[in-house]
């Protein structure tokens, strides 16, 4: 099955930021998915927190297959061209707590990306709704100015740094991006977008894969890395990261540890120790 997109959804994408729901693959697999992430928890923990827990895909064979799924690529293609390097796949995991909260943010502040072919493809592996906690985002919000963002690291919110928008979201103005299982969303690296505090009883897990175009550059430090997966790479401006031959293999396991070294050192320089 190809699902490129339309012409009507590639307009809308370009006009609110972001697109969504679109089916990729069946509930069936998208549950099996979320049982090899239930495994790795409960055998690498420690694989679940900071840099790691974006690039599970170096280790696994799992999140290796879920960002090569030729019909998020189809979908992404769409947006950003044929020659496609998944970034990063960084998983969203919100317990049924009623604490852990994603606050109002644009990735593109933060990320060291040079230009916006980028695009992040968030896979449901549960249904993503808006008592559980789904995406929201404002729309047409991509084309407004880069906001500064104030730092909280606040313990319960899920970004990296706690940060938040510095200028008045009219949270009225803003849509749940509601998704089913196996279905993704897309949005734009600029677009603004939070979400809520999980209030059901269940876990809602969602895998935020990041793609690049290998036209865009890194500009924070001097390397970074990313993985070809779909079409070529003539340009070389990210070092090529390998799939691993088998589930923790010693090489891949180096090879995650060289990775998230290198984007301490770039994306995460400015990070407080
Ligand atoms: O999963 C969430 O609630 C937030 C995800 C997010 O901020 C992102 O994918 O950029």
């Amino acid at each position: 099955m190809s699902i490129h997109l339309s012409p009507e959804q590639i307009d809308s994408y370009r006009r609110d930021g972001f697109l969504c729901p679109i089916p990729v693959m069946s509930p069936v697999d998208a549950n099996h998915h979320r049982t090899s992430l239930e495994n790795v928890q409960a055998s690498h923990p420690e694989l679940m927190e900071g840099v790691a827990a974006q690039k599970l895909h170096l280790v696994t064979s799992w999140m290796a297959d879920i960002i090569r799924t030729p019909t998020i690529l189809d979908a992404v293609e769409s947006l950003i061209g044929p020659n496609l390097l998944c970034w990063s796949s960084t998983l969203f995991v919100k317990p049924p707590d009623g604490k852990a909260f994603v606050s109002w943010h644009q990735d593109g502040n933060y990320w060291g990306l040079d230009n916006p072919e980028v695009a992040t493809a968030w896979l449901a592996l549960t249904p993503a709704t808006s008592k559980n906690g789904c995406m929201r985002m404002i729309p047409g919000s991509h084309e407004w100015e880069a906001s500064a963002h104030i730092e909280t690291f606040a313990n319960d919110n899920l970004l990296s740094r706690g940060q938040v928008m510095a200028r008045e979201i009219d949270d009225a103005a803003a849509v749940d991006l509601i998704l089913a299982p196996g279905e993704i969303s897309l949005h734009h690296v600029n677009v603004a977008h939070a979400s809520e505090p999980n209030r059901s009883t269940e876990s809602r897990i969602g895998i935020a894969i990041r793609y690049i175009s290998p036209r865009v550059r890194q500009n924070r430090g001097n390397t970074d890395s990313a993985t070809l997966v779909r079409g070529t790479d003539s340009i070389g401006n990210f070092q090529h990261e390998e799939r691993p031959s088998r589930d923790f293999a010693p090489d891949a396991m180096a090879q995650l540890a060289r990775v998230v070294e290198c984007r301490v050192s770039s994306v995460y320089q400015d990070m407080p120790k």
